[in-house]
């Protein structure tokens, strides 16, 4: 069968809703699009790791610290679903992490904010995981198989971190005068950099387009983060939170909060490398990838034992 004909075949089982599978014939662009998102978005969870990680030894009860770590473990987790989904596409391990150390591959901007204080963790979760989980339902319907599968898993864990960041959140409220102005002095850091996990919009978007097409992705950027916004305003409201945008604005026609410009610029800078923590979050990959090299030794050395004693 030519090229011309195994392409209409492919876009008409994706028209059909039917899911990609690692075996099935499909066009090179679709598989490298799928590994360029697929190992960012790996990459995104285990760098997600290190702002949270910050807070570990200084959370401020053992049930808070129980909780952080239990949702930093699923970070992780997250992360080797994602490594091995995109290794079903040809993809391996190692490529994918000396991109993630050379500065090739890109991880979510947002891990490039620090996190200051512990009014950070309930934003982390409020916040960035709530972000992350409007993008990842949308994405529950994505047409490669091993990616939707791992989706619906992710996205009932990261239910249970917008909760618990949430409930931080609720906390510092209800507490002193100065917790609750903590709580906002986070919201006031995070709000902007959080909407921009969403990614550009219109032109900026350069992989939209044909992601759309392929229904790798299933909504656009700026719909998902309109979403967000729809969702997330009320909720702050509830805890009399103040959102720092003096645009922001419900308007009853389109049913939906309309909202300032978003700095782009920033955001260019961020993804380009210049973010304030940036250099710090892939020096401690880099650092942890070099400490984990007896770990990664030793397994292999055992699955090599394993297997000239089953030969
Ligand atoms: N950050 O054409 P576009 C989590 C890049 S973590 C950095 O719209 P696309 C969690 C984009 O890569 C969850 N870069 O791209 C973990 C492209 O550059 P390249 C993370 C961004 O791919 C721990 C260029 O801008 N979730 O849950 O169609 C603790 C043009 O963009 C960003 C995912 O990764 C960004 N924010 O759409 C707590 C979801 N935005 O590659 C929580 C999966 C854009 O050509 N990914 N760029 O050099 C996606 O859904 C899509 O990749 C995006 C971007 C919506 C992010």
């Amino acid at each position: 069968m030519n090229e011309e004909k195994l392409l209409e075949e492919f876009q008409a089982k994706i028209d059909r809703g039917e899911k990609i599978e690692p075996n099935d014939w499909m066009p090179d662009a679709y598989r490298k699009n799928l590994i360029r998102m697929m190992s960012q978005h790996a990459h995104s969870e285990i760098v997600g790791m290190l702002p949270e990680g910050n807070w570990i030894t200084r959370a401020p009860n053992l049930r808070r610290k129980m909780i952080l770590l239990a949702k930093i473990q699923d970070e992780a987790g997250h992360g080797l679903y994602l490594y091995s989904a995109a290794e079903t596409l040809g993809a391996t391990r190692e490529e994918m992490l000396d991109a993630l150390h050379d500065g090739r591959a890109k991880y979510s901007s947002i891990f490039n904010y620090p996190t200051l204080t512990w009014a950070d963790m309930g934003m982390v979760g409020w916040l960035v995981d709530g972000a992350a989980m409007v993008n990842q339902v949308s994405l529950m319907g994505t047409s490669y198989g091993p990616y939707s599968r791992a989706m619906v898993r992710i996205c009932k864990e990261e239910a249970f971190h917008n909760r618990q960041g949430y409930e931080i959140v609720a906390t510092l409220c209800a507490g002193t005068e100065e917790q609750k102005a903590m709580a906002q002095e986070a919201l006031n850091r995070w709000w902007f950099p959080a909407l921009t996990m969403f990614g550009p919009k219109g032109a900026d978007s350069v992989h939209s387009d044909q992601a759309l097409k392929w229904q790798i992705k299933r909504e656009d950027n700026e719909s998902l983060r309109q979403k967000f916004i729809n969702m997330t305003v009320p909720q702050a409201e509830a805890r009399g939170l103040v959102i720092p945008d003096p645009n922001l604005k419900w308007n009853e026609d389109e049913k939906r909060y309309e909202y300032s410009e978003l700095n782009w610029d920033e955001f260019f800078n961020v993804i380009k490398g210049n973010g304030p923590m940036n250099k710090e979050r892939v020096k401690a990959r880099k650092d942890a990838h070099d400490k984990g090299l007896w770990v990664r030794q030793a397994a292999e050395a055992y699955a090599e034992k394993r297997k000239s004693k089953v030969a």
